[in-house]
């Protein structure tokens, strides 16, 4: 049988295994993995790794976020993705006061939809407006929402009851809640004592968040999580405090999830005391901290102790980050950090190359894990029957990262000369080619909204 497309020579390498064989994809699926596979079109993947596509549950594109929206479009944040790898995302909805919840979700997918590269889902944000509504979280859920994001920070943060009622709604669907959890109270009693002393500067950023209260609030949420019987997943994981709650929760035989996202496991807290807007860049929350937390993370994704990387991509430009400096308040630094495009890349580069993953426990993190946890049901696997969602990644190319090597809408990057071993050759998207050498040569609007659940 001649496929439609074959892949051959590659390595394979998945979450579980790594072997030698082509795969052979017709449509949009994978629909043969085996020896001496022949198609119309044929890919030679000699001394390459051939992986899933990567899967990144945590972005934000065009979001509004206080004064200011996110700089990648649906369309500039994919397409950077794709080039990194990435060929599936998770972004959010947040129900505006005159909508429903369905309302808020056709809306963001008429933004989404005409724009995106890749495939794409949506967590519905449930803040403190939306208890009142939790009566068409079944509806949410039906409609491909499998995941709902809880905030324990800023103006949309619910309260431990708010949270309670909230996680039983979730749990009675059987959806996943995803979780920023900080204590918001502590915050803004350090954030305000600060500003009171004239202690104004980006440097007390991290301080005003310390990491012993994102490990409270995880612990909390937690245990309401626990008392009520549902999962969790927690967002953004930044220290030892966090991943520690994690761990115990999951000993104790709880399905509890972790993630950590790039800035944390490649940058230290040290970057707050640069000059002027280069010590605004890196603000984002929780904070990025000292050398013992980025150690302790990786030792974290290499125990099994946290799950998977994110990105918590959201950029915002110099100038608006600027905005907080000039106002004299690291408080009104636009919160948010871009790396869409970096993510994969970093994970082998600075997991697989320095010894502290293996090359299956980068495609678990980065691709089988996430894609699980977030209810993509034919992602992040090489498996017959998957989609042909692939990656055929140069293990050798050395990459330098700066702005004009990557093709996030942002005008700098954390990562700015950070060199890295490894990029992606060529990334598929449903068996279509979309990223080639270095080249966009996907389609605006090919991505689709998939529909995320977890059977009964
Ligand atoms: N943290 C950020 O820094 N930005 C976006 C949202 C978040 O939780
Ligand atoms: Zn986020």
């Amino acid at each position: 049988m001649s496929y439609d497309l074959v892949i051959k020579n590659g390595r394979i390498i998945t979450a579980h295994t790594s072997y030698n064989a082509d795969i052979a994809i017709q449509g949009e699926q994978i629909a043969a993995i085996g020896q001496g596979l022949s198609g119309q079109r044929e890919i030679d993947a000699s001394g390459k790794l051939v992986t899933p596509g990567a899967v990144d549950i945590h972005v934000h594109l065009e979001m509004p976020i206080g004064k200011f929206t996110s700089s990648d479009d649906f369309f500039t944040g994919t397409r950077a993705a794709a080039f990194g790898g990435t060929t599936a995302v998770v972004d959010f909805i947040e129900r505006q006061p005159d909508e429903t919840m369905l309302e808020a979700l056709a809306a963001r997918r008429a933004l989404a939809d005409p724009k995106v590269v890749i495939d794409y889902g949506l967590h519905m944000t449930i803040g403190p407006n939306d208890i009142a509504h939790l009566d068409e979280v079944p509806a949410v859920y039906e409609a491909g929402c499998g995941s709902f994001k809880l905030y324990m920070a800023y103006g949309l943060r619910l309260t431990d009851d708010q949270l309670l009622q909230a996680l039983k709604a979730i749990g009675d669907v059987n959806g996943l809640p995803v979780v920023h959890a900080e204590n918001w109270d502590v915050i803004c009693a350090l954030v305000a004592e600060n500003l009171r002393n004239g202690r104004t500067t980006p440097h007390y950023h991290p301080l005003s968040r310390p990491a012993l209260m994102e490990g409270e609030a995880t612990g909390r949420v937690i245990d309401i999580a626990t008392l009520v019987g549902t999962r969790l997943h927690i967002f953004h994981v930044t220290c030892d405090n966090t991943v520690q709650r994690i761990a115990a929760a999951r000993a104790r035989g709880r399905s509890v999830t972790g993630e950590t996202c790039p800035q944390y496991l490649l940058m230290t807290q040290e970057a707050y005391d640069r000059p002027g807007v280069e010590g605004a860049l890196p603000v984002c929350a929780p904070p990025i901290r000292y050398q013992d937390s980025q150690d302790a993370l990786w030792r974290a994704l290499g125990n099994g102790d946290l799950q998977i990387v994110t990105t918590d991509h959201c950029p915002f430009t110099r100038a608006e980050k600027e905005t907080g400096i000039r106002a004299n308040d690291f408080s009104q630094i636009p919160g948010g950090v871009p790396g869409i495009e970096m993510r994969y890349t970093a994970v082998y580069s600075q997991g697989v190359k320095r010894g502290l993953l293996t090359e299956n426990q980068w495609v678990a993190a980065c691709c089988t894990t996430p894609a699980q946890l977030a209810g993509f049901n034919r992602k992040g696997d090489i498996l017959v029957g998957y989609d042909a969602d692939l990656v055929i990644f140069d293990p050798d190319k050395e990459v330098t990262l700066s702005t004009d090597f990557l093709h996030e809408n942002v005008d700098w990057t954390l990562y700015d000369g950070v060199q890295l071993q490894g990029w992606p050759k060529t990334t598929l998207s449903r068996g279509r080619v979309i990223v080639d050498d270095g080249e966009f040569v996907g389609e605006r609007g090919d991505g689709r909204f998939i529909k995320r659940g977890f059977g009964d």
